[in-house]
């Protein structure tokens, strides 16, 4: 019997994906991931320095964070099995030039820019996909059972 380890992580369609939306969500639900919460928002300059911040000694802060606050981004709790790994490889490396010649099918590839304007975002361990999900959804109930632990009822054969 295999345990799996639901997880759930925080997923962004930023500012120059937006449009390809539709898009994006047909390929995250066609690779197994439950959208549990949405919701668009416009991030101020103030919002994304704060959602960035452990970003912020380094050179590309400014610019990324007047990119995060250019328009609208969605954004998304997704839950399965491994999510937080799941998700990054689904959207391939943080360039997207480079995805584009080492990950074709990524999300990063076909969606993205170049090396900042990257098309998404996720979360990269469970200590920040619980951060990131109550910035965006401070509601959410995101039980500590549900990362990193073995849960009864998602035992699967
Ligand atoms: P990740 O989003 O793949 O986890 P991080 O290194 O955490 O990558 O960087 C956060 C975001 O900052 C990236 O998604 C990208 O938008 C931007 N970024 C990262 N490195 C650079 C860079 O060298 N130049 C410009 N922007 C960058």
């Amino acid at each position: 019997m295999v345990v799996e380890k639901i997880e759930s992580t925080l997923a962004l369609v930023k500012p120059d994906a937006f449009d390809n939306t539709e898009n994006i969500i047909t390929i995250i639900k066609r690779n197994g991931f439950v959208i549990s919460e949405r919701q668009v928002v416009t991030l101020s300059k103030e919002r994304a320095a704060q959602f960035y911040e452990e970003h912020k000694e380094r050179s590309f802060y400014d610019d990324l964070t007047t990119f995060m606050s250019s328009g609208p981004t969605l954004a998304l709790v997704l839950r399965k099995a491994d999510a937080i790994t799941s998700w990054r490889q689904l959207m391939g490396p943080t360039n997207s030039d480079k995805a584009r010649k080492e990950a074709p099918d990524s999300i990063r590839a076909k969606f993205g820019t170049d090396g900042s304007k990257n098309a998404t975002h996720g979360s990269d361990s469970p200590q920040s996909a619980a951060r990131e999900i109550a910035f965006f959804f401070p509601e959410y109930q995101h039980s500590s059972e549900f990362n990193g632990q073995d849960v009864r009822e998602y035992l699967t054969k």
